[in-house]
């Protein structure tokens, strides 16, 4: 059996046995799972991915051209996408620090970062970006940029993305500015199918979980008896991901019994997504006024650029 984490595990045994079964959606993201996402954004049918870089490339500069001069971005997750060095080359930043859970990540993007900004001082910061945190001090005086691109805000539901965008104005400080990305309400058949791609990457994606759970926490789940399932959520305004047994099945992990019937589903991941307007108030919520919002001609993705709104006197 492969290390195995304790919060893995108790976050499976709580979920498999809660009266709506459900594992949170970051045990999604171990390392194979990381490479079928990657292999998710180069989908014909996974517009956000493309959408998104496209606007960076578009907009990047009209973004700098907001901003001061001098500042530290701060980008919340690891930036092994290709779209940090886009806003990095527009915006010429003084320092650039990524925040991630996983320091392999970490260094690894920096690591090939520092290739291409040879002149860039680096500062990798390995922590969970859901609570305020202490920058390094060697960006303390500079203004910050967040960066949150990917619709990652889409993942939580919109309490915990409030908290989230709450912590991040904390951890940024007053006068500071986020570039957050946030996918848009669109016709259900395009969504549906983003998620249910027709090469199979994202059922793979999705089942990667139980070979996981097998793996890591000893689980005897017969992975052929689920079925991957992706649905709109219309009161919810969001795609969920479930895996749903095809026939009744009884297995254990970590020792304890779990059994769920034909048709019963374990949900895995929630995706939502946000109106024009949506987006605001999500933001404003937590502290944020929104500066401009960059969209596609299809209006099916969003970059936003958001300022830490000063603490309120009246009324
Ligand atoms: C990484 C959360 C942005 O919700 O579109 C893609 C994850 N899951 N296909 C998304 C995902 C299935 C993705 N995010």
């Amino acid at each position: 059996m492969a290390r195995s984490d304790p919060a893995f595990r108790a976050d499976v045994l709580a979920g498999l046995s809660a009266p709506i079964p459900a594992v949170p959606a970051r045990w999604l993201y171990d390392r194979r799972g990381s490479e079928l996402f990657e292999e998710i954004t180069r989908l014909p049918e996974y517009y956000p991915t493309r959408t998104e870089t496209a606007l960076l490339e578009r907009y990047s500069g009209e973004i700098a051209a907001m901003l001061g001069k001098g500042e530290a971005v701060v980008e919340f997750g690891s930036g092994s996408s290709t779209k940090t060095p886009i806003l990095l080359r527009a915006v010429h930043p003084a320092a650039y620090v990524p925040i991630d859970i996983s320091g392999e990540f970490l260094r690894e993007s920096a690591d090939a970062l520092r290739e291409e900004f040879p002149d860039l001082a680096i500062h990798p910061l390995e922590a969970d970006f859901m609570r305020r945190l202490d920058l390094p001090i060697e960006v303390a005086a500079a203004p910050k940029l967040g960066f949150f691109p990917g619709s990652t805000i889409g993942n939580l539901v919109p309490r915990t993305a409030v908290d989230l965008l709450r912590a991040m104005k904390e951890t940024l400080g007053d006068g500071s500015r986020l570039v957050i990305g946030m996918d848009r309400i669109k016709d259900v058949e395009v969504l549906l199918a983003a998620y249910n791609d027709a090469a199979g990457v994202t059922a793979a994606f999705n089942l990667n979980l139980l070979h996981r759970i097998n793996a890591e926490l000893g689980g005897t789940i017969p992975v052929e008896a689920f079925r991957h399932r992706a649905i709109w959520n219309d009161r919810m305004s969001r795609i969920e991901m479930h895996l749903e047994a095809l026939r009744d099945v009884a297995f254990t992990v970590s020792g304890t019994p779990f059994a769920f019937a034909a048709g019963a589903t374990i949900h895995t991941e929630n995706s939502h997504k946000y109106g024009y307007r949506d987006s605001r108030l999500l933001l404003r919520a937590a502290g944020w006024g929104v500066v401009h919002d960059w969209t596609d001609e299809r209006e099916y993705f969003s970059i936003i650029l958001a300022e830490a709104e000063p603490p309120r006197f009246a009324p």
